[in-house]
């Protein structure tokens, strides 16, 4: 997908918000009839009848452009789906959803009854009194669909935050702070990260391209032990399980990020039980690590696949692309069905 799919919902209008509207589009529509040279019953219905009609076309087509231009969650990308689920939940979006159409509905029937109710009246009060009685119900209706209204608005506020990935082959980076997650992102990819804004953590999230891989990091998600996070950050970290296609662990071999091997490697098993996804650990700052001790942390992984590299010193680099690249031709291959 291109965009995030939630960018086209429309505003949610309160129910006072979406009858004034109606009614002032009604109002105009009464105004035109009262011009016509018609005899006074067949005009005073005619001013009647396209008020009704209006009004009700007015509001069932605003509701109906809601539902319209809200993705069906079933046929959304998984990730995406995981996302309406923790922010909003699904079961109660899809509710939302269902309430707005059985209005529209509703309403756009009763119009078709009240304006035919209308042709059918002896005079201009009993003809103006139909039409309030249908904008009466109209009202009611709406006022019934108060909470979904404010329930879809709210969702569509959270929804339309969520960054935008592309559906290409996607790297998730891992590790504890300080480890040089954003350095090895900005060195892969150039400067073109961008900052998209993730409701679970208030540092963002930080998408890159490097070529056709999509690299992603996730300051405030994979940085820290998975026993501290309540539920929903829980939800939106297994969430990343449908967006990536490969960890990329970084591990900080020289520890001056301020976290012992002993701990990063806990972390390291953590993401590792929690993931379907491949993992590669990325030996980092090697730079200012010594031999003996890298020999040491290498021996530890050996369950692993292991790059050893400096991002700030730029060591190896070219074979961590040289890696990541095969991985994206096998990727494509599998995609493309070869
Ligand atoms: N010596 C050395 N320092 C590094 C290397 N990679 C990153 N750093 C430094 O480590 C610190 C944290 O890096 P950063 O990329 O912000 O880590 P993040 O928190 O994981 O995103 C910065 O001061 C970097 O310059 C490296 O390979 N060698
Ligand atoms: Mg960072």
């Amino acid at each position: 997908m291109k965009q995030n799919p939630f960018k086209k919902i429309p505003t949610i209008p309160l129910p006072e918000e979406l009858m004034d509207k109606a009614l002032r589009r009604g109002e105009k529509v009464a105004e035109e009839m009262r011009k016509k040279e018609l005899p006074w019953l067949l005009k005073a219905r005619a001013v009647e009848e396209h008020k009704v009609r209006t009004v009700a076309s007015v509001i069932a087509d605003n509701l109906q452009k809601i539902i319209d231009k809200t993705p069906p969650v079933r046929k959304l990308p998984k990730f995406y789906q995981e996302m309406v689920e923790v922010l909003v939940g699904i079961d109660e979006f899809k509710k939302c959803m269902g309430a707005l159409k059985w209005a529209s509905e509703l309403i756009r029937k009763l119009g078709n009854e009240y304006a035919k109710k209308i042709r059918r009246t002896k005079n201009p009060e009993e003809a103006a009194k139909i039409r309030k009685e249908f904008i009466g119900r109209a009202k009611s209706i709406l006022k019934q669909i108060e909470p979904e209204l404010g329930f879809l608005s709210v969702a569509r506020e959270k929804l339309k935050e969520l960054p935008t990935f592309k559906d290409t082959f996607t790297i998730v980076l891992a590790g504890y702070p300080n480890v040089g997650k954003s350095t090895l992102l900005k060195k892969l990819t150039g400067a073109d990260v961008e900052i998209n804004s993730y409701p679970f953590t208030t540092k963002g999230i930080n998408v890159g391209h490097y070529g056709d891989i999509q690299i992603i990091d996730t300051p405030g998600l994979l940085d820290r032990p998975l026993y501290e996070r309540n539920d929903i950050e829980l939800q939106a970290i297994l969430a990343l399980n449908y967006l990536a296609d490969l960890i990329l662990f970084i591990l900080d071999v020289s520890e001056f990020c301020g976290y012992t091997i002993e701990e990063q490697i806990n972390l390291l098993n953590e993401i590792k039980n929690l993931f379907k996804i491949p993992i590669v650990v990325v030996l980092n700052k090697i730079d200012i690590s010594d031999k003996e001790k890298l020999m040491d942390i290498k021996e530890k992984l050996k369950d692993f696949e292991i790059i050893e590299i400096s991002a700030d010193k730029e060591i190896n680099l070219d074979e961590l692309k040289k890696y990541l690249k095969e991985k994206l031709k096998k990727y494509s291959k599998n995609r493309s069905g070869i």
